[in-house]
This record gives C-alpha cells, structure tokens and sequence, in this order.
C-alpha cells in the first residue's frame, strides 16, 4: 500500500537466525556505537541491556542500505526507545552523546584495558576498579594474587590484545592437524568461530576435533597438548574433561561440557618477519632471538554424533547463537545447545549429521557461516 511518502517500509525477520548477515554491511557508524553500549552494558554485568544493543546492532548490519533517516526503519525488529534514540542523536549531530561520553569514560577504558587480560572477566576487573586498579602497573603494585591464567594473560598481554590474523590461523592449523594426526590418525580438525565465518582477523583460533568412529576421540586432548608441548608450542594450557550426559544436559544452556583446552600458544614467526610487539623490540635489542608471538586458541573435542551441533555451536556468532536458541525455544518448543536438539512435543531428541539438517529441523531456512555474522 502506498504511505505518500518515498521510503519504502520493508521488512525484517525478527530473529537474527533468520536474515542473512554478512561482514560487510552499510551501516557502520551505528553498529559500531550500538555494539559499544553493548559492551558497556557487558562490562556492567547488564546481561538484558547487552542483548537489547547486541540486537539492535545486528538489526542495522542487516539493513540493506546506508541509514540517512529513522523513518527508513519502520517495520525493522529489536529497536527500542533507548537504541532508537541513539541512532537518531548520530543521524543529526553524527555522534551520540552517550556512546561518546561511555567511550571516554575512566571506568569503561579501565574495564576494557583490565578485561582484555586472558583470564579477567568482567566481574573481577570490577572489583578491581573499586579498589582503584585501572591499568597493570597500578594491578601489579595491588600485589593481588593472579590466577595462573591471569598470570599468563599479563605475561603476553601486548600479544594478546593484538588481532590474530588469517595467515597465522592457518599455520596454527597445520600444527594443531599435526598434533592430531599424530596421536589419533584420521581424526578431523575444523577450523570454527569468527575464522570459519570468514573474518580476516579474530581475537583467538577455535577448533573442532572430531573422530569418524564414536568413542576414539575420548581423552585425546591431553594426548595433543603433550605432544604441542614437547615441541614447545604451548605457553599455557587449561584441560577440561568431557560432562556431558543426556540425562545431566540443560540442553539450551550457552555453556556445553566438551573436551577441551583453553591454551595460549607460542607461535614461531617467520625468519626476517616484523618484530611483533614490544616484547619482541625488547628481546632483539637484548640480543635475545625471540621470533614467535603469543596467540590465544582454544581447541573443543567432541564425538562424532554431535558434530553437526558443535560445528553450529562452535561458529558463532554469539548473537546468532542466541538467537538460533531462542528461536527453538519459542517457535519450534524445541531446546538446541552445542551438543544435542530436543524437541519437547515429541519428548526425544532429533538427529543430524550436518547444520543443513539442524536448521531444517527448526523449519528455517539454510544460512551459511558467512552470512551468520550478526
Ligand atoms: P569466540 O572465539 O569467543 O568468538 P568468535 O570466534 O566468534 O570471535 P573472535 O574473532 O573474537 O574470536 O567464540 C566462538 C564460538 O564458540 C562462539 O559462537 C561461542 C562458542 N562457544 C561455545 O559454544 N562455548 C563456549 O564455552 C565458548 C567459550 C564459546
Ligand atoms: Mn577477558
Ligand atoms: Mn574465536
Ligand atoms: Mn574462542
């Protein structure tokens, strides 16, 4: 129906899980200060919040061209008042007022800085803000009692704070495939997370390790990071056995029970490549050959019959997770988590072999990782 007017109303699906959302999208000055208000909302523990911006954000990565006036978003889902209001501020004066005082603010630079330490959520980063801590000098003189994680995260922090990027994943592939290959021959390693959906650069390499015969790929995580040890490629490592049963599983928690390994690896550069980070200057000027960088990755083994759930699982985003669980829940009465989907009508659990499968049984339409960057 004709409105009088020359914006054409066009419609979204609601629920992320639903749309298309690719890396490049046309409206990044609002998503960008969305997603800061979200991390700010996260940094203060405001899980609601958090969504409501993280939503917002991925409403305006989906939209399909470049935002000059609000009336373009009628009919588009998850805008509140408080969003809204944000966007329009950046529509008339090209900032929002709040994003850019939050972003100035001493306490959100202070739990950015403290929270980008391996280790440190934002809980404990926090408490250390109370009692005065806002920046690793002023945490070192606290004299607090670091975890060995945390210690870890200090020790490589200018690594750790810098991108990874898609070369280097890829060699931290070959490695991991070597050490796999070695201790459990045709075991399968899949690159996941931010990578696998096509990102050029992450915070962290994520990989999943799978074995066609159901039970061989039990306890192999400790089998691979001795082998990554003895050739000296792990600076830190935190093993967690596999808790999964059907019987224990909330099956639509965020949190699954694979077999894993938090690790922090050592990756060697290139001969004659750029020094990396500070460390690395001060290392070569000591005369000390230190040519590898820090890299966080984690590593998730899981049997074969749950790997179409842990490869959707494991690729993110965290968003479109969230929004694939919800939509079970509150569209299908179904429960979906990284091992196993339930439905609750038929009271059993449906089966798939591929995320094709998965999203078929939820009746949604097949989104590749690519476009599930929401
Ligand atoms: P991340 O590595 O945190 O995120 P990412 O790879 O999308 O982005 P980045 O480039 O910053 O690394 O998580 C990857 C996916 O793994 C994400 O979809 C959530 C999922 N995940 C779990 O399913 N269970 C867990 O316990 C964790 C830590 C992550
Ligand atoms: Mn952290
Ligand atoms: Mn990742
Ligand atoms: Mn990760």
């Amino acid at each position: 129906a004709s409105s009088g007017d020359e914006t054409a109303t066009f419609s979204m699906p609601i629920y992320a899980c639903q749309r298309r959302t690719t890396l490049d999208h046309r409206n990044a000055v609002f998503t960008e200060a969305l997603s800061l208000l979200a991390e700010n909302a996260e940094l203060s523990q405001d899980e609601g919040r958090a969504v409501a911006f993280r939503r917002a954000a991925a409403t305006l990565k989906a939209f399909p061209e470049p935002l000059t006036d609000a009336r373009q978003l009628r009919g588009c889902p998850c805008l509140g008042q408080h969003s809204l209001s944000v966007i329009q501020d950046i529509l008339e004066n090209g900032s929002s007022r709040e994003v850019e005082a939050t972003r100035r603010s001493e306490r959100f630079k202070a739990m950015k800085l403290l929270t980008a330490i391996f280790g440190v959520g934002a809980k404990t980063a926090a408490q250390w803000f109370q009692e005065g801590i806002r920046n690793l000098p002023q945490l070192h003189q606290s004299g607090r009692v670091l975890t060995r994680a945390q210690q870890a995260g200090v020790a490589h922090y200018d690594d750790l704070t810098q991108s990874v990027t898609r070369a280097e994943a890829d060699t931290i592939g070959q490695i991991v495939e070597e050490a796999v290959g070695a201790k459990l021959p045709s075991a399968r390693v899949t690159l996941v997370g931010g990578f696998r959906r096509g990102k050029l650069s992450g915070h962290d390499v994520d990989f999943l390790i799978t074995h066609p015969e159901e039970g061989r790929e039990e306890g192999l995580i400790p089998k691979v990071v001795a082998h990554l040890e003895a050739r000296d490629f792990l600076l830190y490592h935190k093993n967690n056995r596999n808790s999964y049963t059907e019987a224990s599983g909330t099956p639509a928690s965020t949190m699954d029970h694979f077999e894993r390994c938090f690790s922090i690896f050592k990756l060697p550069m290139p001969e004659g490549g750029e020094p990396h980070s500070r460390q690395d200057d001060v290392a070569l000027r000591r005369g000390e050959c230190r040519r590898w960088r820090a890299v966080r990755v984690d590593l998730v083994v899981c049997p074969f019959s749950q790997f179409a759930f842990a490869l959707l699982g494991w690729t993110g985003s965290k968003l479109f997770e969230r929004e694939l669980r919800r939509w079970a829940t509150q569209q299908k009465n179904m429960s979906l988590s990284s091992h196993a989907l339930y439905d609750n009508k038929q009271r059993k659990y449906l089966k798939a072999a591929t995320e094709e499968e998965i999203f078929a049984h939820l009746s949604l339409e097949y989104i590749p990782p690519s476009e599930r960057n929401a």
